[in-house]
């Protein structure tokens, strides 16, 4: 099945980003009461929490909504039988390849959406018998691969006959259209959510990121092999300034440990990780959820027609 709302039963082709920390019930409940897909982000968590989460997520809306799982966390496996145990219709993956947990999710019934920075992994999670995949571009926040958004969605959906979910770099109507036009069939968004009323994070990172312009972000951790975008800071320059020094991992961790819970919940301007992606600078006021995704969908086929041609 080539159509992403048909596949997953929602009413636009949005899935909602799987921000660790940051999307729990209530950003998750306000996507899928919004039409779009919602998803509770496990990050770090561990497997109760995130079953508490889903149990809350369930009371606050009747609309299918899904469960991101970070793979680097020590608790992905236990998330991986909460899910099924849970009736989660869809799980996204993050951060690695989930090629493990794939027969147990299938033989479940549940749909699995992996998140691809690479043609190698996209072909790869088709075989393995992947849904969907999203074709997430450097652009986003949080941790990231190497390719831009342009260049890696065409040249998936040139490798996969499954459908393939644009992400990074997405906040607007212009945006959605060059994805679909790059043969998306849906997008994720993540940076857009942050500003709304129903995020869940501390003001002052909401302040952060409709404050900051185009050149606010960068990238972090790429020594460490977990390259991460942010936006800038006192923490980030000074992780950027020890990694260039030459420190070690283990100096380089001690600054990042806790740094994104120290951001989304203390809002700590200086040594927390405010993770956002290059769309930042475009994103000016806060809204609803339901107005953001409105935003990005409605009447979308009068604006692409309104579109100057190339033809001047
Ligand atoms: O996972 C994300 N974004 C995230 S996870 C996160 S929590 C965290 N913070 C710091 C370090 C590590 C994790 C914050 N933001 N996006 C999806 C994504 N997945 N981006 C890139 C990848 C990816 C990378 C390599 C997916 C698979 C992969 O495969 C390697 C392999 O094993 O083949």
């Amino acid at each position: 099945m080539r159509n992403i709302c048909k596949l997953l039963n929602i009413q636009y082709p949005i899935i909602q980003g799987g921000m660790a920390n940051v999307a729990n019930h209530k950003l998750a409940s306000a996507v899928s009461n919004a039409g779009g897909l919602g998803l509770i982000a496990a990050g770090g968590a561990d497997a109760e929490t995130v079953r508490q989460e889903i149990i809350k997520c369930k009371e606050l809306t009747d609309k299918p909504f899904g469960v991101n799982i970070m793979l680097l966390s020590p608790h992905a496996e236990a998330i991986a039988k909460v899910v099924i145990e849970e009736n989660i219709p869809v799980v996204t993956t993050g951060a690695g390849n989930p090629g493990k947990y794939m027969k147990e999710w299938k033989e479940a019934g549940v749909k699995v959406i992996p998140v691809v920075p690479s043609v190698a992994l996209a072909k790869r999670m088709e075989r393995a018998g992947a849904d969907a995949v999203i074709a997430e571009g450097t652009e986003s926040g949080g941790h990231v691969g190497e390719l831009t958004t342009m260049a890696l969605v065409p040249q998936i959906t040139d490798n996969v006959s499954i459908p393939v979910i644009a992400a990074g770099g997405i906040a607007d109507k212009r945006q959605v259209l060059a994805a679909f036009s790059l043969g998306a069939k849906g997008i994720q968004v993540g940076t857009v959510l942050l500003a709304s009323y129903e995020c869940p994070i501390h003001e002052n990172y909401k302040n952060r990121v409709i404050s900051a312009n185009d050149t606010d972000t960068i990238v972090t951790g790429r020594k460490a092999g977990a390259p991460t975008r942010v936006l800038k800071n006192k923490m980030a320059r000074e992780y950027i300034k020890l990694a260039d020094q030459g420190a070690t991992l283990e100096e380089l961790e001690e600054l990042t440990l806790g740094s994104l819970r120290r951001a989304v919940f203390d809002g700590d301007l200086d040594t927390g990780s405010f993770m956002a992606g290059q769309v930042a600078g475009m994103i000016k006021e806060i809204k609803s959820i339901k107005e953001i995704i409105e935003d990005l969908f409605l009447d979308l086929d009068n604006y692409k027609n309104n579109l100057t041609s190339y033809r001047l």
